[in-house]
């Protein structure tokens, strides 16, 4: 799907700014009291102010409001210029509202998603009335075994407890994530209109080869109805480099520059397709997994980064474009070069922002809490659940496909991707994996028309190569694992020994290993001389110690810890304010381990470490 770029034939206005804001309530039946009244048909009344985009959690007080279940509606009118609307084509654009949506335009039903994480889109050419139109977006924040991501029967972090309560429930609806981060929803990304002629370009899809000092990008462009097609290849200069007609064809380029990490260079993409034009950036690179190496433009390249969260306060999941920034430059200032968007797709303006700044990506889908082991089983009350069976998996599975045909159609141009996780932390071992997960790896493979490297991320208790699916499926084997943390902590050494054991095993299936997750909550401002858990010292102490066993293997091409920044979670014993293993606290202020990973990263080269 193509982002919304204002060209010469196609104009974008934005809806964002202050909306009326209502949460539903339950009516006597117990249904939607906004669904059965159709608030969506007239202005709401007494309406509360909420901006967009943002994750409306956390904007207003009280454990009721931000732990809201069910609808939230959102309305605001607008009106267009007439003449675009004779014409052109109109589009509503959402980029994301979490985690469902249903759209009414002047009180008619115009859309509907699921999926919280990826834009959508509503046609509303010959709907628009003259003068002003109400738009209302309804917004369901439920997640179950039919959502990504997963809900479950009890929070994951008091899982372990409520088993002991011989199930004793909490009254009242309640979301039970099945995942360590708060489930903030709302309209958490833009709103915007957008117009193209009526003959358009609909999808670009670039693929590069590089020989020598030259490439060759092949193109196609999707396009309704009939006409011409020009496309041209800028150079940063504004030079045109290359050029080629027809809907599919190939743009040569002599002494190409290429987009390397942290020394991006973009190209301009202009397709014109009859009266249409679109334009967009696009950087050179190659990605291939050879042997145990992760290959970009064909040199060994060392991923040194985080695992991250889209969190900021107060706008929760909201796009925060002063922050986004802000994390790159810190990134740079340690001496990072890389991500992974867990534990669902970032905004396409962080996507755009990585291009530009040369920040290499691992492209996550929203499925986190694919496993329904956590805590023992403990999320059913200690009743034994089988995370692929019909009742759980055959439900996630369905959505699944529609979240990695949709993550590859959004990002598959964008030259910071190098690889897509289809997963964070699924059952990888448990029956059934093997069926539900190799469908879903031929996916990938065969929708992306790069053919970038595709893995799942792994947890823990998985148990290793002879256990794991990954050890089958992943091109790259991504690790979570907490040794001397969930794993023996306070101990450090006897775990550290058990690491190295399990990435003996690793480095026997022959394919680069690297760690996506590891780290220990950490309080900013807690201290001692002997470095108990909990303080800056351990969680130096603690990465000081798993990197020396990541240093001693060869098959180990990368470091993501755990996490970049501190974030918020759901409550539990466990969770102080939130999850507390950022190497930077949620304002961006650097513990001691950020200190220490500075020094540490900024000696390691991006390329040929090992
Ligand atoms: C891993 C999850 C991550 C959690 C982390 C933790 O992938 O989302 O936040 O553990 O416990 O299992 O800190």
């Amino acid at each position: 799907m193509l982002y919304p770029e204002m060209t010469d034939s196609r104009f974008v206005c934005s809806l964002d700014g202050i909306w009326s804001f209502l949460p539903d309530r339950e009516d006597a039946g117990g249904n939607s009291a906004g669904l059965t009244e159709r608030w969506y048909e007239k202005p709401l009344k007494n309406p509360m102010t909420m901006p967009v985009p943002a994750s409306y959690n956390d904007l207003k007080e009280g454990a009721a409001f931000r732990e809201h279940y069910g609808w939230v509606f959102y309305q605001r009118s607008f009106s267009l210029p007439s003449h675009l609307l004779k014409e052109q084509r109109v589009i509503l654009r959402c980029d994301a509202v979490t985690h469902c949506a249903k759209v009414w335009l002047n009180g008619c039903l115009i859309g509907e998603n699921k999926g919280g994480f990826l834009p959508f889109e509503c046609d509303l050419t010959g709907k628009l009335l003259p003068g002003e139109n109400l738009l209302t977006i309804a917004v369901n924040n439920v997640i179950d075994f039919t959502t990504l991501p997963v809900g479950g029967q009890a929070n994951i972090m008091n899982g372990l407890f409520s088993s002991a309560l011989g199930g004793i429930a909490p009254s009242g609806k309640r979301n039970h994530p099945n995942f360590d981060f708060f489930n903030y929803a709302g309209i958490t990304r833009s709103v915007r209109i957008y117009t193209t002629p009526k003959k358009h370009i609909e999808d670009v899809t670039l693929i590069s080869r590089v020989r020598a000092k030259d490439a060759v990008i092949d193109y196609t462009v999707d396009v309704k109805g009939k006409g011409e097609c020009l496309v041209e290849l800028f150079d940063r200069s504004g030079r045109r480099v290359a050029k080629s007609t027809g809907l599919t064809g190939k743009l040569q380029i002599k002494n190409v520059h290429l987009w390397q990490p942290l020394k991006a260079y973009l190209y301009d993409v202009r397709v014109s397709f009859a009266e249409d034009v679109y334009t967009m950036r696009y950087g050179v690179r190659t990605v291939e997994v050879k042997g145990q190496k992760f290959l970009i433009n064909g040199k060994p390249f060392y991923f040194k980064g985080y695992g991250k969260h889209e969190d900021t306060f107060p706008q929760g999941r909201g796009y925060n474009a002063p922050m986004n920034v802000k994390d790159i430059s810190l990134m740079k200032w340690q001496g990072a070069n890389s991500f992974r968007t867990s534990h669902y797709p970032y905004s396409e303006e962080m996507m755009r922002l990585c291009d530009e700044e040369g920040i290499v990506v691992i492209d996550e889908t929203p499925a986190v809490g694919v496993n329904l082991l956590f805590g023992g089983g403990a999320n059913f009350q200690g009743q034994k659940v089988l995370t692929f069976d019909k009742e759980h998996g055959v439900k996630t599975f369905e959505h699944h496909k529609e979240v990695i045909r949709d993550l590859i159609a959004r990002d598959k141009n964008h030259a910071c991707v190098v690889m897509w996780s289809v997963a964070n932390e699924p059952d990888s071992s448990g029956p059934g994996a093997y069926q539900y997960f190799k469908p879903l790896f031929d996916l990938a493979h065969r929708l992306d028309p790069q053919k970038r490297p595709v893995t799942l991320i792994s947890v823990q208790s998985a148990g290793g190569p002879d256990k794991d699916v990954s050890a089958k499926f992943s091109d790259v084997i991504c690790l979570n694992r907490y040794y001397g943390w969930y794993l023996g902590a306070p101990d450090l050494d006897w775990p550290c020994a058990l690491m190295k054991k399990e990435l003996e095993a690793w480095n026997k299936t022959g394919k680069p290993v690297m760690f996506t997750e590891y780290g220990a909550d950490t309080v900013m401002g807690m201290h001692d001389t002997t470095p108990v858990m909990y303080t800056e010292e351990f969680q130096v102490d603690y990465y000081k110690a798993n990197n020396a066993v990541l240093d001693s293997f060869k098959c180990v091409v990368g470091e993501q810890v755990w996490n970049f920044a501190d974030f918020a979670t759901s409550q539990s014993l466990v969770r102080v304010q939130g999850n507390k293993k950022g190497l930077f606290t949620r304002d961006r202020k650097p513990k001691l381990a950020a200190h220490y990973f500075r020094e540490r990263w900024n000696a390691i080269p991006n390329f040929g470490y090992k």
